[in-house]
């Protein structure tokens, strides 16, 4: 799997690598990570396009992580990550919910510090290309991001109402829903100081429990 790597090649930030890194670890199949950077298109070209997460499987190659999703579901079908076709729709709301409210909201409080995270070779390209979307500087995205805080906590309040019920956003055990949050909220907290979460918040205890996960892979990934 082609993971998206900071200047120290052991710092893996993607939010869509982390849902596939859970997923697999969730199937219990193994995986060598190559580190991959922005820079490095050319690596990932016979995908037919510039992203990562992209697995090799036995010869198969497929990119964009809910794809990787479902080909390791059809591959490899437990212990399944959707729990039936039920399961794979409401997950198909949360990955769209993830990429557009959480990835838009965690973004704008985070963006700065991915600079200082990435390769040095990656940062005119990152900071050019993000301040085209933005339409202002990095620095300027990011200003004032403490007042913004309590706003972006606020937006998570669906996810905190689910997690006060049950354990894991797939009920019973996590699921996808479940890496895919978690997935998410990998990228600050391995790109950024910035405390996200507050201590009593469920989700701050339910991200924990994915946390230690698998091994602890989550908790033993490296920090910025
Ligand atoms: N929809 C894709 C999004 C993948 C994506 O945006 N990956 C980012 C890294 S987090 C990337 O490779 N960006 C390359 C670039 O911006 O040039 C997925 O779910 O895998």
């Amino acid at each position: 799997m082609y993971d998206l790597a900071g200047a120290d090649p052991d710092l893996r930030f993607s939010p869509y690598c982390w849902r596939i890194r859970f997923a697999l670890a969730h199937k219990g199949l193994p995986v060598e990570t190559i580190p991959w950077r922005f820079g490095d298109g050319d690596k990932i070209a016979f995908s037919g396009q510039g992203k990562v997460p992209v697995i090799q499987d036995a010869g198969t190659t497929v990119f964009d992580s809910w794809s990787i999703a479902d080909y390791l579901e059809e591959q490899a079908p437990m212990p399944s990550l959707f729990g039936g076709g039920i399961g794979r729709a409401h997950a198909v709301f949360i990955n769209a919910w993830a990429d557009s409210i959480l990835v838009g909201g965690i973004a704008p409080l985070i963006i700065r510090d991915l600079l200082d995270v990435i390769d040095p070779n990656d940062r005119e390209y990152f900071r050019s290309s993000r301040e085209a979307r933005f339409g202002k500087t990095l620095e300027q995205v990011q200003e004032g991001r403490a007042d913004r805080l309590a706003a972006f906590r606020a937006s998570l309040l669906p996810i905190r109402l689910v997690l006060r019920r049950q354990e894991w956003l797939g009920g019973a055990g996590p699921s996808y829903a479940d890496h895919i949050v978690a997935g998410t909220l990998m990228w600050p907290r391995c790109a950024s100081r910035l405390e996200l979460l507050e201590d009593n918040d469920p989700i701050a205890a339910w991200f924990g429990r994915v946390l230690d996960l698998y091994g602890g892979l989550g908790r033993s990934a490296m920090r910025a």
